[in-house]
């Protein structure tokens, strides 16, 4: 039975270790199930720190084999060691030792994936965030830093490559069957930074000369034969290597840099310095086997890992409450490198999407948090959306409220002042502030305050003195934990449009601070006037989503119409058109569940139509105006008591009018959007690609007929536009004769890639309707699938749990009950992955009562199982609790 403590830490305990470490030297020898962990240690006692303090180093599922203290052995009684910790008492007093600790660890048996594992025969590294104490006792927290040297010593044949961090200082034969080499990395760093590779793997080589003229080796290992397929992923790398050169003037710091792409992993990729390891989802492509979709992930990924160089290993996070600090910023800066390598606001509406579907539906629920959290059980269960995707809005509206000139001077000061160390929120926040001279006391509360704030806004025009009054109350919704908040400061960028779409740049505002097109709201009720109004203006609010916030504003569809066609800001136009189509849609769900006729409004299928026909307008912009939002995002707005299959009934009733309404316009656009040529990934044509498929999914509706999808999954001639087709028939067709034999084409032309039968089993997973069970249970008879291999199981249980509401959300709780099963069985082997997949329950209580009470008792299932991990035990009780 396992252990979980229940112990919670705090924030507000942290204090620095007694001991300084100043060098680790670590020797393995690698073997499958025995491998031997050598770590020498050099520590001196901090300042002022009691002499009888003892060394306490933090260990995991850890056997103690040997241990000297200055290369002497040491009496059994001047040390504890357990397999949580090794406690070393009657230390030397003032010059610093050396402490020698051997573990011999089995990597074949971590199927954790923490710590080191082996994985389709490579030997391989997580760490992040507490991985480390898993290879050998140490002080496994991010504020110790310290210089690394590795060697490795290895059988040859089985492992001709050796890796680590660093630079690479050597290597040779050792014995008759085995090699070592030996790496070192100058950068003090912490241990959740620690990587090392070794096997048999093939090779991508490159070069980058940076900035001041070093020049750099570039190295992407796949399994051999793979090779074709790491290009994107190094042309990815070679442009955000140049793009941080030239937006934040970081250059690269050694001599190599290499990225390993593994099959097994927990996450997408991890930034371990000089050696990031992947996922080899967001490493390999090529346009048989990849969507544009992988294509541009892959370009986010690569960019976010190699961007974490700076953000993240230079200066890295003092404790795990400061997450943010480097995942928030980085997410933020992989943002703006994607979209200055793609359309802006393309991009911009992609992430929006994101965020409101996911971290929105985070914060309403029981499993809201801060930014910075202020107490944790499970560090793993805090790598959230919140962390990554609020603190990176929450530092976009930093580079909002300072302007470009602003930003960068904060940003540059941060890199000068804390580089080489392990920083907190509030020294990233003081350097914007002494940067600037800005005060950022109440912006600070970003990082504090959970919760979506909600504005609520009204407008008055009075034409006698030519002013337009705009007022706007905020309201931050009680979290866990969280009942009162404090107003925030809340950067509203907006625009004023007049009756011929002009916009009015007013003459003065008073009641509320603005600068350039933003608001700064800071009391919870405000209300800003603008003189020199000609004529009742169009107020576009909350342009390019400048905060993240529900704004309630109670708006014509007329006046969203008129924004949706003359806005400046495309992201608007967007905006508007969604909140157009929302009541629709909201409605449509209410109707269904009645049993009513549906009804769509006339005016937003025009409004629609209109922009999806505008040969004015970027394809992939009327692509995403044309993608409606989702049964999960009606569920967030209906806000309580949901029926999801009165959502989906609703919307595909809303889909069909739209589709019947403009089945010309898609006829034409499936005819004229195409890519002619030798398939590209780049934006553009990923654009085509998407408004011609979303043309075709239109048509299956207009239609109601397989023909015209079984037809494009017959002609396509790459993954995005196959992997379309094959969507359109199983989702719309499932029984269809047609479907069948697509589903089986694809399986046998594609059996030998484990990525893209990822793909044939998600489709599946997500095929609406209460079959879907039944499905996914026979697909995990598959020989297809196996439930060790995380990208597996988040392919067809994580996708069925998370991406299909009805199908998951059967009325008779079959769903819930299989869902309890499936997270006690992978929580036996992989408590991370059960954890993740566990918070597809996270918006239990907003089901109608008939399902709230299923998936109560499937929660209550797993909370009773007395063998369960810390990390699904954490999850399951916040949401039961919360
Ligand atoms: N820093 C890693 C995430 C580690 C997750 C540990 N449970 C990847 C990233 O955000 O870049
Ligand atoms: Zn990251």
């Amino acid at each position: 039975m396992r252990t979980d403590t229940g112990q919670v830490i705090h924030l507000a305990d942290y204090r620095p270790t007694d001991f300084v470490l100043e060098r680790v030297d670590l020797t393995f020898e690698l073997d499958p199930t025995e491998t031997k962990v050598e770590a020498r240690l050099i520590f001196h006692r901090r300042e002022g720190v009691d002499v009888a303090a003892p060394l306490v180093l933090d260990g995991d599922e850890l056997t103690l084999a040997g241990l000297l203290v200055d290369q002497s052995e040491i009496d059994a009684a001047r040390y504890t060691a357990t397999p949580e910790a090794l406690t070393i008492r009657d230390l030397p007093e003032a010059t610093p030792f050396e402490v020698t600790i051997t573990t011999i660890i089995n990597p074949e048996a971590n199927t954790q994936l923490m710590g080191l594992y082996r994985s389709n025969g490579i030997y391989c590294t997580q760490c992040e965030a507490e991985g480390f104490r898993r290879i050998t006792y140490f002080p496994d927290r991010p504020d110790v830093l310290a210089p690394y040297t590795v060697n490795i010593i290895a059988d040859k044949a089985a492992n001709p490559l050796l890796l680590s961090n660093g630079n690479f200082l050597g290597g040779a034969g050792f014995g008759p069957d085995k090699h070592f080499a030996a790496w070192f990395d100058p950068h003090p760093k912490p241990s959740y930074l620690f990587a090392l590779v070794a096997g048999d793997l093939g090779v991508v080589e490159d070069s980058f000369t940076t900035l001041s003229g070093r020049e750099v080796a570039l190295k992407i290992y796949v399994e051999h034969g793979k090779e074709a397929r790491a290009a994107y992923a190094m042309d990815a790398l070679k442009r955000s290597m140049k793009w941080d050169e030239e937006v934040f003037g970081r250059e690269y710091d050694l001599d190599i840099f290499m990225v390993v792409a593994v099959s097994d992993f927990n996450m997408g990729a991890m930034e371990n310095k000089g050696l990031n390891v992947f996922n080899d989802k967001y490493v390999l492509a090529d346009p048989e086997t990849a969507t544009d979709a992988d294509y541009a992930n892959i370009e986010a990924i690569i960019a976010h890992e190699y961007f974490h160089n700076w953000t993240g290993n230079r200066i890295t996070c003092r404790d795990w409450f400061q997450l943010c600090l480097k995942e928030g910023l980085t997410v933020y800066r992989d943002h703006e490198f994607s979209a200055d390598q793609r359309s802006r606001a393309v991009k911009r509406i992609a992430e929006v999407r994101h965020l409101k579907a996911e971290q929105f539906t985070e914060d309403a629920g029981p499993l809201a948090h801060p930014v910075r959290p202020v107490k944790y059980r499970e560090i793993n269960n805090f790598y959230t959306t919140t962390v990554y995707e609020k603190g990176s809005e929450v530092t976009r509206m930093i580079a909002t409220l300072l302007g470009r000139d602003g930003f960068k001077a904060g940003m540059d000061l941060y890199f000068e002042r804390h580089d080489g160390e392990a920083a907190t929120v509030e020294d990233f926040v003081k350097c914007f502030e002494d940067a600037t001279g800005r005060d950022l006391t109440q912006f600070s509360l970003w990082y504090s305050q959970a919760g979506t704030p909600v504005v609520t806004a009204s407008g008055a025009y009075d034409a006698t003195n030519a002013t337009f009054s705009l007022s706007l109350e905020q309201m931050i919704p009680a979290t866990p934990g969280q009942s009162a908040k404090e107003p925030m400061l809340i950067p509203l960028r907006l625009g004023l449009l007049l009756e011929d779409g002009s916009e009015v740049t007013p003459a003065s505002v008073s009641g509320i601070e603005m600068t350039g097109d933003v608001l700064h709201l800071t009391q919870r009720a405000q209300t800003a006037v603008f003189s020199g109004i000609p004529s009742r203006p169009v107020v576009s609010l909350n342009r390019g989503f400048s905060v993240p916030i529900n704004l309630h504003f109670n708006q014509t569809p007329a006046d969203l119409a008129h924004i949706a066609r003359h806005e400046s800001d495309q992201f608007a136009r967007w905006q508007a058109l969604i909140d157009i189509a929302l009541p629709n849609l909201t409605q449509a769900a209410r109707d269904a569940r009645e049993g009513r006729d549906i009804a769509c409004d006339p005016a937003f299928i025009e409004a629609l139509l209109a922009t999806a026909g505008d040969e004015t307008l970027e394809p992939a912009f009327r692509a995403q105006a044309l993608t409606l939002p989702s049964e999960a995002e009606i569920a967030r707005e209906l806000g309580s008591d949901n029926n999801p299959d009165a959502i989906h009934a609703g919307r595909t009733a809303i889909l069909t009018a739209v589709a019947t309404a403009g089945a010309d316009l898609f006829q034409s656009l499936y005819d004229g959007m195409t890519t002619p040529g030798a398939f590209s990934p780049d934006a553009e044509s990923a654009g085509k690609r998407a408004l011609r498929n979303i043309a075709l999914s239109f048509l299956s509706y207009a239609e109601n007929d397989p023909a015209r999808a079984s037809a494009a999954f017959k002609a396509a001639n790459n993954m995005t536009d196959l992997a379309q087709a094959l969507t359109i028939l199983a989702h719309r067709f499932p029984d269809a004769p047609e479907t069948l034999d697509a589903l089986a084409a694809f399986e046998s032309r594609f059996r030998d890639n484990a990525l893209v039968i990822d793909k044939w089993l998600t489709i599946q997973a997500t095929i609406p309707g209460d079959g879907a069970l039944t499905r996914v249970r026979a697909l995990q008879q598959n020989p297809h699938y196996n439930p060790k291999n995380p990208n597996r199981v988040r392919a067809l249980v994580g996708t069925f749990a998370f991406s299909n509401p009805t199908g998951f959300n059967r009325a008779d709780g079959a769903g819930y009950a299989f869902l309890a099963d499936e997270i006690l069985d992978i929580d036996r082997r992989n408590p991370q992955l059960a954890a993740r997949i566990l918070t597809s329950l996270r918006s239990w209580r907003l089901l109608e009562p008939a399902r709230a009470d299923h998936a109560r008792e499937a929660l209550m299932r797993i909370e009773r199982s007395n063998d369960l991990s810390t990390d699904v035990r954490d999850i399951v009780e916040r949401i039961l609790k919360g």
